[in-house]
C-alpha cells in the first residue's frame, strides 16, 4: 500500500499548493506546454509527469486484498461511499480547482476540446464552459444531486460541445465535433479524443462502482449497448475497456483524484488509483448489465 510520501504529500492542499507540488519537482519539458491541448502536451509526452504515483492515503483501500469481482466492487462501494456530498453549486468550486491548467492557474482545461479556458467564463452561454456529467444524468435520472453533484464524473466543457454530446452513450465512431477536434459523434453515441478516453472509461467505472441503489440514488450499471436512454445504464462496457487499457491514468487525473478527495469529498477514484482493478470487476461481465436492460 502506497503512502503519502510521494510529490503529491502536500498535506492541506491548497490550489495553489497543488500546482506547486505539480510544478516543482518536474523538469522544464513538462512545464513548458503552453499549445491549448494539454492532453497532447503533457499527458503523452512528458515522461516525468506520468510516473508521479497519486497520494493515496495510508489504509485507503485496507480490506480489499485478494478480492475480486462483485466482492471488491462491494467492498468499493463501501469505501468510497465514505463522501461527503457536494452542491451543485459547489461543483463549480470543486472543478475550478482539480481541472486547473497546470500552465496557468487561471484556467481550466476543457475535458473533450482540450482547450485551456478561464476559469470565470463558466455559465450557460456560448463561449462558457459549464458542468458536464460525463454519467449523463437522464442515464438513471438523477438530476443535480447526488451522482449529479459528484465531482468525480463533473468536467468543464465548452457548453456547445456539452450540447453536442448530450445524453449519448460511449462508442466509437461518428463524425467529427465542430469545436472539438478528435471528438466524434452519430446519432447514438459519442467518441472522446483519444486523450481521455480512458479518463472517460475511469469515471464511468467509479459511477457503476459508488451508486448501487442505497440512499435514494439509483443502482448504476455499465452495458454493452448505446441508447440506454433514461435507463440507469451506460455503454458500451467493451468499449470503454478498450479505452482504458489504451489510455492509461496519467498525472492530470491523479492530481484531479486528489484534489477531490483532500479538498472536497473525501473519497477517491479506485480505478486511478488501481487500474488493474478495471479488468477485475468489469473484465469478465460483458453482457450482464445488458441482459438486464433487455430484460
Ligand atoms: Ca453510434
Ligand atoms: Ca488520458
Ligand atoms: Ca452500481
Amino acid at each position: 500500500m502506497r503512502t503519502r510520501t510521494t510529490r503529491w504529500a502536500v498535506g492541506a492542499v491548497s490550489t495553489l499548493a497543488v500546482t506547486a507540488g505539480m510544478l516543482a519537482p518536474v523538469p522544464a519539458a513538462a512545464n513548458a506546454p503552453t499549445s491549448t491541448a494539454y492532453g497532447t502536451a503533457t499527458a503523452g509526452t512528458a515522461a516525468p509527469a506520468d510516473t508521479a504515483p497519486a497520494d493515496i492515503p495510508a489504509g485507503y483501500y485496507d480490506g480489499t486484498d485478494g478480492l475480486t469481482g462483485e466482492e471488491l466492487k462491494s467492498a468499493l462501494n463501501d469505501i468510497i461511499s465514505e463522501s461527503t456530498q457536494l452542491s451543485y453549486d459547489e461543483v463549480w468550486d470543486a472543478i475550478k480547482a482539480a481541472d486547473e491548467d497546470p500552465a496557468n492557474p487561471d484556467n481550466v482545461v476543457l475535458l473533450y476540446s482540450g482547450e485551456s479556458r478561464s476559469k470565470d467564463a463558466n455559465g450557460g452561454g456560448s463561449g462558457d464552459w459549464n458542468r458536464e456529467h460525463v454519467w449523463a444524468k437522464s442515464h438513471g435520472d438523477f438530476g443535480t444531486s447526488g451522482p449529479g453533484a459528484d465531482a468525480h464524473h463533473l468536467r468543464p466543457t465548452d457548453v456547445q460541445v456539452n450540447s453536442v454530446r448530450g445524453n449519448k452513450d460511449f462508442d466509437n465512431g461518428g463524425d467529427e465535433v465542430d469545436g472539438a477536434p478528435g471528438n466524434f459523434t452519430d446519432d447514438d453515441s459519442f467518441e472522446p479524443r483519444d486523450e481521455v478516453k480512458g479518463d472517460v472509461a475511469r469515471m464511468i467505472f467509479y459511477m457503476a462502482v459508488r451508486y448501487e441503489g442505497e440512499d435514494g440514488a439509483p443502482d448504476l450499471e455499465l452495458n454493452d449497448e448505446v441508447d440506454n436512454g433514461e435507463q440507469p445504464f451506460m455503454g458500451r462496457q467493451s468499449v470503454l475497456l478498450e479505452w482504458h487499457n489504451a489510455d492509461p491514468v496519467d498525472d492530470f487525473e491523479r492530481k484531479r483524484n486528489d484534489v477531490i478527495y483532500e479538498q472536497f469529498q473525501q473519497n477517491r477514484n479506485p480505478f486511478i488509483d488501481h487500474p488493474e482493478w478495471a479488468e477485475e470487476i468489469f473484465g469478465g461481465q460483458s453482457g450482464a448489465g445488458a441482459s438486464r436492460s433487455a430484460s
